[in-house]
């Protein structure tokens, strides 16, 4: 296979090819990961990353093509990434999403991809991230992470990104299992799709009530704004890329980016650390110093906490 160095360097050229491959290698927890990441390492930082999430169907899809749309009139590189926590498959897009994204796919500024991640080892926390820095390092400008909204999922891409967008549509219950789901907590920007459709209204004012309970905001703290789109037809569409656009300089203004990045790449590191970690205690079964630990357990000249730190003082010293 071609060196990291080249995949790298033909990444940043634009080789979507290479930008693919980089991403399999993320996917596959392939053994030069260590390397591309640090090739990478230095190119990284100039890219936006915005995440979009919502229940199934509420338009997620339809909107990141609309905002690729709107991103790409502004000369913008954009790098688009699906994940999707449920779904086995891997590699292309997902059939509805390719569509859905169809008009961009011919596009050499602007790259697809989605991204599976069930039964991965450290799943989406860890994979997403260094997806996001392959695109971020082959100069995708703004980075749109688009998840499906199950469970713990949302609140992860959340962590991921720099901005929040929160969408729901009318008629899907929607503020309801927002409030459940805690992600009235996460949302930076909030979009209410289907405008087109009757509900609209009721949803952004039950919306915008929730929001303001329990809130405590001083003067200078950012105040989630709620946009109505109709993204199907691109109307809005403008609209959250202004609101977009606000947050980020609002965080930028106060500290927020930086520090937002700073807790990623903490979690990052946390993360691989502790895989990395769980690696070496599975894979114990049968080691000598386990096997010693124990008989000195057995015998009372130890006990399992003593024998606990021993091998995990043995573990990071090996
Ligand atoms: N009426 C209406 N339908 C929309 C709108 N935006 C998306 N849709 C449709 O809603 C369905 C689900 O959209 P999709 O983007 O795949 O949702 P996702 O599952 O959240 O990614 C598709 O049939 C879209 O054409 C909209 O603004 N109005
Ligand atoms: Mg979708």
């Amino acid at each position: 296979m071609a060196d990291v160095a080249t995949l790298v360097e033909q990444a940043r050229a634009g080789r979507p090819r290479s930008v693919a491959r980089l991403i399999s290698l993320v996917e596959g927890a392939s053994p030069q990961l260590r390397e591309v990441m640090a090739t990478l390492a230095p190119l990284t930082g100039g890219a936006y990353v915005v995440g979009l999430t919502g229940s199934p169907g509420v338009g997620k899809s339809t909107s990141t093509s609309a905002l690729v749309t709107a991103y790409r009139k502004r000369g913008k590189r954009v790098g688009v990434l699906a994940v999707d926590p449920s779904s086995p498959f891997s590699g292309g897009a997902l059939l509805g999403d390719r569509v859905r994204m169809g008009e961009h796919t011919s596009d050499p500024g602007v790259y697809i991809r989605s991204m599976a991640t069930r039964g991965h080892l450290g799943g989406l926390a860890w994979a997403a991230p260094q997806a996001i820095r392959v695109l971020d390092a082959a100069g995708c400008e703004v980075v749109l992470v688009e998840t499906v909204g199950v469970g713990q999922s949302e609140v992860e891409i959340a962590a991921q990104a720099d901005t929040s967008v929160v969408l729901l549509a009318p008629g899907m219950g929607d503020g309801i299992q927002a409030a459940k789901a805690g992600i009235l907590e996460i949302g930076d920007v909030y979009v209410v799709n289907k405008a087109d459709r009757d509900g609209a209204d009721a949803t952004a004012r039950e919306l915008n009530h929730m929001l303001g309970l329990g809130e405590s905001r001083g003067p200078s703290d950012w105040r989630p704004p709620i946009v109505k789109t109709v993204a199907a037809r691109g109307e809005g569409i403008e609209e959250v890329v202004e609101a977009l656009e606000k947050h980020r300089a609002w965080m930028e203004e106060h500290g927020v980016l930086a520090d937002r990045r700073r807790r990623r790449a903490a979690q990052e590191i946390e993360n691989i650390a502790l895989t990395a970690l769980r690696q070496r205690i599975g894979d114990l079964s049968g080691d000598q110093r386990l096997d010693a630990l124990a008989d000195s357990v057995v015998r009372g000249t130890s006990d399992p906490y003593s024998a606990a730190d021993e091998l995990i003082a043995g573990l990071t010293s090996a």
